[in-house]
């Protein structure tokens, strides 16, 4: 099971790297190349997923990181069409920084009858969009405002209520291609106030950054755009 991993990661202090797939950003004919990079890196996970999808080839993107690669693949969904029974597990997101009912449930009252239908594992999981430099499409999209950079006091109390409501896991996202990273000060604020894993993703760019983010607090680093403009930045992480 994927959370039992990432429940024994967190408990013997070792760190996940997740690559976020994008089946917009990659043709599928580009994949098996991208995945063998993915292959020869540091990587554990593979996150798929986008806040729009143009294209509409979610079975066969997944069936094909599935012939190429033996890491889990987790669905990272924009909104309910997003769901897959060729992927091992699902976040199960509530977007808990924002105050749109579209996203806090209506979503997953449409998707709840679709995963019973799969065999996905569902993993429910606070996602709080942080302020980043500027707007980032998920805020758009999500039509919610994101939280304040510099008020990790919030993220700690939005993050605890995550807790308390039952998520199993707290993703701290400045959101894709984030001109500013979530602040090393909120992640570990965070870290101190829950007790579950954190994922951070969001404008990642460098090995240095990574290490600084796990050092900070979290169990699982996202990339997704520096991956897609260099394959070989997560080798020896
Ligand atoms: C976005 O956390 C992910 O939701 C990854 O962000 O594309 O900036 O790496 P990047």
């Amino acid at each position: 099971m994927i959370l039992d991993y990432i429940n024994k990661a967190k408990n013997n202090n070792e760190k996940l790297l997740a690559i976020l797939l994008d089946p917009d950003k990659i043709n599928l004919d580009q994949l098996p190349l991208v995945i063998k990079k993915i292959n020869d890196s540091d990587a554990n996970l593979i996150f798929v997923g986008g806040s729009l999808l143009f294209k509409n080839i979610l079975d066969n993107f997944i069936k094909t990181i599935k012939k190429y690669s033996d890491l889990p693949v987790v669905l990272f969904p924009g909104s309910a069409i997003q769901i897959s029974n060729e992927a091992d597990a699902i976040l199960f997101l509530q977007l808990i920084s924002g105050r749109n009912p579209e996203y806090l449930i209506s979503n997953q009252i449409i998707a709840a009858p679709l995963l019973k239908q799969t065999n996905l594992e569902v993993i429910s999981t606070s996602y709080l969009l942080v302020e980043s430099g500027r707007e980032t499409t998920v805020s758009y999209i999500s039509n919610t405002k994101p939280l304040p950079a510099h008020k990790p006091e919030i993220a700690m109390a939005t993050a605890l209520a995550g807790q308390y409501i039952g998520h199993q896991l707290i993703y701290l996202d400045g959101g894709s291609g984030a001109l500013n990273p979530v602040s090393l000060e909120m992640i570990s604020k965070v870290a101190k106030v829950v007790d579950l894993p954190i994922i951070v993703g969001g404008g990642l760019k460098s090995k240095e950054q990574i290490n600084k983010v796990y050092n900070a607090g979290a169990t699982i680093v996202v990339v997704g755009t520096a991956f897609e403009n260099d394959t070989e930045l997560l080798n020896n992480i």
